[in-house]
């Protein structure tokens, strides 16, 4: 079965002060996400900025980054719920109203670096409703084992169509850390014949990424992961992340998801 390799361009936290090539702008990002595509990926996970360059779940500036995306090239578009820490989170639940065609859950509240992710119950309830309603298909954002039982737990209640998305993530402060032993553990844990990819924040990505697509998972590549292609050298754009994660896949005598096998794999709907 191929890989589906996501671009991940900007994220929540870092800036342009940390690596001069983030995309923050809906023309950046919109750029970042095409050379990514003509790289391999087939699926863009979308932080957005305001003017400012602050996290934001403005909804003008949203749709006019995913047009300009859409003018360029047909990846499948994931939103971010989680957006950023500083906003509100009836704000970025208001995010699905777009209609992406996937998007991100977080089924649990955490600390996260130095402050919190909060994700509070009844919200993460409510969002999986109304994704649901919407058709837009959750990938499930999963910290800590319990983050696991808590989005199968929605699954039971009816929330979740099957079949499940998740990501591991793997490296945030708050979370579990970057390590093989915790990957092998929540892999391991996951339901049969859900889909699934390691995010392995910071310095572990590549390893972990490396461990992930031999444990037959899917790769997320990019710059809200890790701003660094080497040791010491700083990305100098997401699509050379994704050529990295390409080689990975090549190396392990895989092949690379086209957008059409992505979106059936996915949402399982060939023409949407
Ligand atoms: N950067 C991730 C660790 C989401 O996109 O839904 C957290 C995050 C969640 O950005
Ligand atoms: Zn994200």
């Amino acid at each position: 079965m191929s890989t589906i390799i996501t671009v991940a361009t900007t994220g929540p936290i870092a800036t342009k002060a940390d690596n001069p090539n983030l995309p923050t702008q809906p023309h950046e990002i919109a750029a970042a996400v095409k050379d990514a595509y003509d790289a391999g990926a087939s699926v863009a996970h979308l932080h957005f900025r305001d003017e400012n360059d602050k996290p934001t779940a403005d909804l003008a500036i949203a749709r006019r980054t995913i047009d300009l995306i859409r003018d360029q090239c047909p990846i499948l578009i994931q939103v971010s719920t989680g957006v950023g820490l500083s906003v509100p989170f009836d704000e970025r639940e208001a995010l699905v109203e777009l209609r992406p065609e996937m998007a991100t859950l977080n089924p649990c509240s955490m600390s996260f670096g130095v402050g919190e992710f909060l994700n509070p119950p009844s919200g993460v309830e409510r969002l999986a409703r109304r994704m649901q309603e919407l058709g837009i298909r959750p990938e499930l954002e999963i910290y800590d084992t319990g983050h696991l039982d808590a989005a199968l737990r929605l699954r039971d209640q009816g929330l979740l169509d099957e079949r499940l998305q998740f990501s591991i993530v793997l490296g945030v402060r708050g979370g579990m850390a970057a390590t093989p032993e915790n990957l092998q553990l929540m892999a391991r844990r996951l339901p049969q014949d859900c889909v699934w990819q390691i995010i392995a924040i910071g310095r572990e990505n590549l390893r972990l990424t490396a461990i992930g697509l031999a444990l037959g998972g899917n790769a997320r590549a990019g710059m809200e992961d890790t701003l660094y292609s080497k040791k010491g050298e700083l990305a100098a754009s997401s699509a050379q992340l994704v050529t990295r994660a390409v080689t990975l896949v090549d190396a392990l005598d895989g092949a690379v998801a086209s957008v059409a096998e992505a979106r059936q794999r996915l949402i399982g709907d060939a023409t949407r």
